[in-house]
């Protein structure tokens, strides 16, 4: 990466700094599951999130300023204005499912929201929740209250934050439902720009950073399959794999099915043939 100053890794991602203005979000091939990254790559996986990211970045400017700047030609780095990032990440459920499900089997509610009893596992909650979390440096996040998160964030520009993030959400269970998609909680990252507007940065709307269901053979009650992962999931278990640090190599055919499962995301969502976002990344814009 000439000309770019390596400022930080996540799991499956790289941060570099272009400018004192822009950075440059790469997402790569790796995957992980169960909190491990696996010592095997998805090709082209990095460019269908980042692809997914770019096409709910152009369609949603009319609810909330963001961070895009441009998408670069090898598809899987998108250039971003540097913004002061708010120390809370927004999480909005509309299923009861992972942490949610656990924290509302413990003690009837999530993040301060009391929700009715007798919800089932992957059940529909009566109305979309927001549900703060601190921003772990290594393990989970750690689920806030909003009072805690307009604390950390000033009441101002959280209250902001929440109510972009939930009709982000509301605008893309829409777009993914008519298209066979359940979009059963996301969690979006925002940041301060320099005029001082909230502004939606991080990935948006992609399979990493939120729970896509097939609608297709929906059944609350149990936990769902996940769109992606659950191939590459149920085949690391049938090893054998104690879920511990290193995972198994994955054999070509897992490889293939799980690319296969992201490029479909890709198509439903987009609409655009994978091939021709590949072969010209700006027409997803
Ligand atoms: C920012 N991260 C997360 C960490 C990654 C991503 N527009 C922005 N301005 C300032 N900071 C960030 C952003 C964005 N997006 C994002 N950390 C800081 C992160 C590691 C690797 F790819």
């Amino acid at each position: 990466m000439p000309d770019a100053l390596h400022v930080g890794s996540g799991k499956v991602r790289e941060l570099y700094a272009l400018d004192s203005e822009t950075l440059l979000l790469v997402a790569t091939d790796r995957i992980s599951t169960f909190d491990v990254v696996l010592p095997t790559e998805i090709p082209d996986k990095g460019r269908v999130l980042t692809g997914l990211s770019a096409f709910w970045f152009a369609r949603t400017r009319h609810i909330v300023r963001n961070h895009f700047v441009a998408l670069r030609d090898d598809g899987r780095s998108l250039e971003c204005r540097r913004l002061e990032m708010l120390p809370v990440e927004i999480v909005v459920r509309g299923y009861l499912a992972g942490s949610g499900w656990t924290d509302y089997c413990a003690t009837g509610a999530i993040s301060g929201h009391r929700l009715p009893g007798g919800l089932r596992e992957s059940e529909r909650l009566p109305e979309p929740i927001v549900t703060p979390a601190t921003k772990a440096t290594e393990g989970h996040d750690v689920t806030i209250t909003e009072d805690d998160a307009a604390s950390l964030c000033g009441a101002k520009p959280y209250a902001k934050a929440r109510d972009a993030a939930l009709a982000l959400y509301r605008f893309a269970v829409e777009h993914a439902e008519a298209r066979g998609i359940l979009l059963a909680d996301t969690k979006f990252e925002f940041g301060i720009d320099e005029q001082g507007a909230v502004t939606l940065a991080d990935e948006a709307l992609t399979p990493d950073s939120s729970r896509f269901w097939p609608a297709d053979g929906y059944a609350p009650g149990a936990p769902q399959p996940s769109f992606d992962k659950q191939y590459v999931r149920d085949w690391c278990l049938g090893t054998g794999w104690d879920r511990t640090a290193p995972g198994p190599e994955l054999p070509p055919e897992v490889v293939a099915g799980t690319r296969a499962r992201y490029v479909e995301a890709f198509e439903r969502l987009t609409e655009v043939p994978f091939a021709r976002y590949l072969a010209a990344p700006d027409v997803i814009l």
